[in-house]
């Protein structure tokens, strides 16, 4: 009978849609029904969870340190007054949207959140390798079959799928790969003790005695927060001012600023022509901190080692955008690591509802757009999702995101001068060409292929990394609505690169920052080599 009752209230609840509404109404039948147990109101709700997040596929919450509590009662056999009933509802509600979420009420995300961060003690990181098509497909029907899965590199033939998996988890996918003969080698037995030892903490002495000795808190030893890298442009264009100007492009779904610096000895050239420029960001993807390291340390480059960098610098006019997306890299510091999107809440702007009446009566939305899918370019038609709850979807609308829309007005402004574009992301070590939404190749992809290969064979003589060049769809999936596959479809920049920097999988998202210098000073040299051809050559 109860398991009958339980099975009716799953499919009520999956017309329902939102987990707060299926808590509500669960916690409402299991108040007046006395045959409805606690541990079937909490088996109810583990069903309806894993089936909702089953739902919405590559989607992953994880169980918050904090916030999965008991039920605090246990008498509800004896119907008492209505006052007992509400007392009861209450409860169960409350410990529902305890065990679903750690609803804590307060949704702003720019506070410090570490009180609520996510949490990933015993998840491990298991890496397969698809030998054949079929070993792929069967790698896609695992992200099907088994939701809550999270992958950190999709399923390509020869090369490395990397999927972080819940400690619940552990033995389906384990047998689901055993059944097929997909070897698989653990790379992390506990991601959260590699979560804790990517980033060396800093302490506050330490950081006022930089501030007091240096001017900036910048060490390039750890993953900065925005707040220093903020700190450390001001102190450049405070110090450098006759090289360095700070230009604030928009601001982010949040409110944070955007900031990109010019780094310019005059727009002309000594026989008064106009010089090229070349556009670097980093940070798209929130989770991949190396990238705005690297795009910081090429910064420094520039400015503070001017005299041995004299060439490319005089030769263009760099604009460099270290954190396109400041509040996705800040949640990822604050409370998910493995955070990739913007923080933007389409759903409740869609709605046209208040932020805490909606939460309170909906639970927390699906958040954030992938920016990297979100480029008015042949947006949204190939590896792309239009589901919010993906880690790869596209937004409503092509630009829904300030992010990509204040970017690309701004290069929209400079693009007969931007002669390189570089977005450097993470991880793969790849030096990626357009198309990403095509097989089709370019007009001009020899050209791109051979200034790709210069950049890699900088990059190589400095330490021995080696990279691939090559278009996504080949070297690894198709995508549509990317950053690069604009800069070249529209803003006509010849030479657009996604650089997928270090590593090869051995840390993943979690590259020690003790690698920071040695993958800046690496690609520093590949974008040297590129600079030289393309924007020194007279
Ligand atoms: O999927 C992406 O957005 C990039 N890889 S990442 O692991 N950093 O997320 C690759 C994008 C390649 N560029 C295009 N396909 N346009
Ligand atoms: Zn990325």
């Amino acid at each position: 009978m109860v398991h009958n009752t339980s099975k009716l209230l799953i499919r009520t609840m999956w017309l329902c849609r939102k987990l707060t509404c299926a808590t509500f109404i669960l916690a409402l039948t299991a108040s007046i029904m006395p045959c409805f147990s606690v541990s079937s109101f909490k088996n109810t709700l583990q069903i309806y969870k894993r089936n909702r997040i089953g739902h919405i596929n590559d989607y992953i919450r994880p169980i918050r340190t904090s916030a999965v509590s008991e039920p605090r009662f246990s008498n509800f056999g004896i119907i008492g007054s209505l006052g007992g009933y509400f007392t009861k509802f209450y409860s169960y509600f409350e410990s529902g949207m305890n065990l679903l979420w750690g609803f804590d009420g307060n949704m702003d995300d720019t506070r410090d959140a570490s009180s609520k961060k996510v949490n990933y003690k015993r998840y491990q990181l298991l890496r397969v390798i698809p030998r054949t098509d079929p070993q792929v497909d069967d790698v896609l029907a695992l992200r099907e079959e088994i939701e809550g899965l999270m992958y950190w590199t999709e399923p390509v033939k020869n090369h490395s799928a990397d999927i972080l998996v819940p400690p619940d988890l552990l033995t389906d996918v384990k047998e689901f790969l055993n059944l097929r003969g997909l070897e698989f080698v653990v790379l992390f037995k506990d991601i959260q003790k590699a979560i804790a030892l990517q980033n060396p903490k800093m302490s506050r002495e330490k950081r006022i005695e930089l501030r007091n000795s240096k001017g900036h808190e910048m060490t390039f030893k750890r993953y900065h927060r925005y707040s220093d890298m903020l700190h450390y442009l001001e102190y450049l264009s405070i110090k450098y001012p006759e090289l360095v100007e700070m230009i604030t492009i928009g601001k982010s779904s949040l409110g944070q600023p955007l900031k990109v610096v010019k780094v310019s000895t005059g727009q002309r050239t000594k026989k008064g022509e106009i010089k090229p420029a070349v556009w670097i960001d980093g940070g798209t993807h929130a989770r991949e901190w190396i990238s705005p390291a690297v795009v910081m340390y090429t910064l420094k480059q520039l400015v503070e080692n001017f005299k041995i960098n004299r060439k490319i610098v005089e030769g263009a006019d760099w604009y460099i955008l270290p954190v396109s997306n400041p509040d996705g890299y800040e949640y990822s510091h604050s409370t998910d690591r493995f955070w990739r999107k913007t923080r933007s809440n389409h759903e409740i702007e869609d709605e046209k509802q208040s932020r805490t009446l909606s939460s309170f009566f909906w639970g927390e939305t699906c958040r954030g757009v992938d920016m990297n899918r979100n480029w008015n370019f042949h947006w949204g038609e190939v590896g792309a999702s239009d589901d919010p709850c993906q880690e790869t979807y596209a937004g409503p609308r092509p630009f829904s995101e300030p992010e990509t829309r204040a970017i690309s007005d701004f290069i929209m402004d400079r693009k007969d001068r931007i002669k390189l574009y570089l977005t450097m992301h993470a991880y793969s070590q790849m030096w990626l060409i357009p198309w990403g939404y095509t097989n089709k190749k370019t007009g001009d992809y020899d050209d791109l292929m051979s200034m790709g290969r210069k950049a890699v064979d900088a990059l190589n003589r400095v330490s021995g990394t080696q990279y691939q060049v090559g278009h996504s769809p080949s070297l690894l999936y198709p995508t549509s609505g990317g950053a690069d596959d604009w800069a070249k479809g529209v803003a006509g920049i010849k030479y657009a690169y996604t650089v997928e920097l270090r590593d090869d999988g051995t840390y993943g998202f979690l590259l020690p920052a003790s690698q920071i210098v040695a993958t800046g000073k690496e690609t520093f040299a590949a974008i040297k080599a590129v600079a030289r051809a393309i924007v020194c050559k007279n």
